[in-house]
This record gives structure tokens, sequence and C-alpha cells, in this order.
């Protein structure tokens, strides 16, 4: 399968930011990997719109502001089961910051999640309480976009779910799977791909796209 981008489809680049990257606070394997075919891709789409993972020191999701608790541990919070991470994205650190590595110069907006501090936020549209929005499917609609291609860290959380709710919010979506990595923390990579196929996300790999 070959598709050509459209002038209303929209590369969208999900947390590549160096707590992400080999060295950072929550390295994905790999996830260095992706920014050259992310850059390769976005020359190839008109719209680039990016996500920021950008959270307060205190954050709900860091392991360390629950004593006692270690990093991958889950625990129920007001909204649903939290997974733990170790400390990452701490607004205003280098860790928090975009990759330089990232040549996209006509990206138009990014979208930062996660500031508050009591709600975590995977998804570019929505925070984990599964009501606070974003203000993405917005943006979108007014802009007339209407299928993204989701690329970026990490397949299983941040993509996975940003997928899903643009899928909820009606737009064709399609993950292009080698321009992803994973933490796969417990299962987590097989069930997002379950989840994603249940709910109409499509697969791609950069070299479907023309
Ligand atoms: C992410 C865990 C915690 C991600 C963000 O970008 O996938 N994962 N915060
Ligand atoms: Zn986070």
């Amino acid at each position: 399968m070959v598709i050509a981008p459209a002038p209303d489809d929209v590369l969208i680049v999900v947390d590549v930011q160096y707590d992400f990257l080999p060295g950072g606070g929550l390295a994905v394997a790999d996830g260095h990997e992706v920014i050259p075919l992310i850059n390769k891709l976005g020359r190839k789409f008109a719209n680039v719109v990016m996500t920021q993972d950008w959270h307060p020191a205190g954050h709900i999701s860091f392991a360390s502001n629950h004593p006692g608790a270690r990093p991958f541990e889950v625990i129920d919070l007001p909204y649903g089961p939290q997974v733990l991470w170790p400390d990452h994205c701490v607004w205003q650190t280098h860790g928090a910051e975009l990759s330089a590595d990232l040549d996209l110069p006509h990206a138009q907006l990014t979208i930062r999640k996660g500031y508050n501090e009591g709600v975590d936020s995977y998804s570019g549209f929505q925070e984990a309480d599964r009501r606070t929005k974003t203000g993405l499917e917005g943006y979108l609609r007014e802009r007339g976009l209407r299928r993204l291609f989701v690329t970026g860290l990490a397949t299983d959380f941040c993509v996975a779910w940003t997928a899903l709710d643009a899928r909820a919010a009606g737009f064709t979506t399609y993950v292009v799977e080698d321009a992803t990595r994973a933490i796969d923390a417990d299962g987590s990579l097989l069930r997002a791909w379950k989840d994603m196929a249940a709910a109409g996300v499509e697969r791609l790999i950069a070299s479907d796209i023309a």
C-alpha cells in the first residue's frame, strides 16, 4: 500500500524529547532511531503538529512523589490506574526539550500535555481523566485536517493513546510503526496494537508513504 500525503493530512510527532531518548530519565530503547525517519516523513507533509510531555516536578505520575513506591508500579487514582514513572520531562529542564535533531521547520503547533500536577496525559487530545481537553481536536477541525499520521515515542503509551483518541474523534488515523519505539512494560506493546486495531487505527511503515 502506498499513500501520498494530501494537503489536508497531518504528521503528528509525539514526544520526541531528550528524556525519552538514550540517556534520558525515561529512555525508550533505540528511541533516537525514529528521528531520521520522522525528518524524512516531515518533508512529505504540508502539516506537522508535535506534542511535548510537560510535567511540574510534583507530578502525580512520578514514583518519586509517592513515598515507598517504585517506578513502573501501578497505583489506583480517582481517574483510573496509573503507572508510576521515573521523573521525566520536568518543565524547564533539558529532558523536557524537543530533540534539536528534529528537522521540522514547518511544524505549526506544539501541544504541551501533562502540566496539571494531579492528572497524567499520555494522549495529545485529552488528559487521563478523559474529560479535560488539550484543544488539539478543535485545532485540527478548524484547519480542516482529516487524516493523521502518528509517529514518535512511545508506541505503547503516548502514541497509542493519541491514535485511539484521534479515532474516537472521527479522524482517519495511521500509526507509522517504524517511526515509533516502545517502552513495552508488562505486555503493554502487544496490548496497545490490539486496542488500536480494534479501534480501526491503521498500521503503516514509512515506506508506505509516497
Ligand atoms: C510517555 C510515559 C509517561 C510517552 C509519557 O511519551 O509515551 N510515557 N509519560
Ligand atoms: Zn509523562
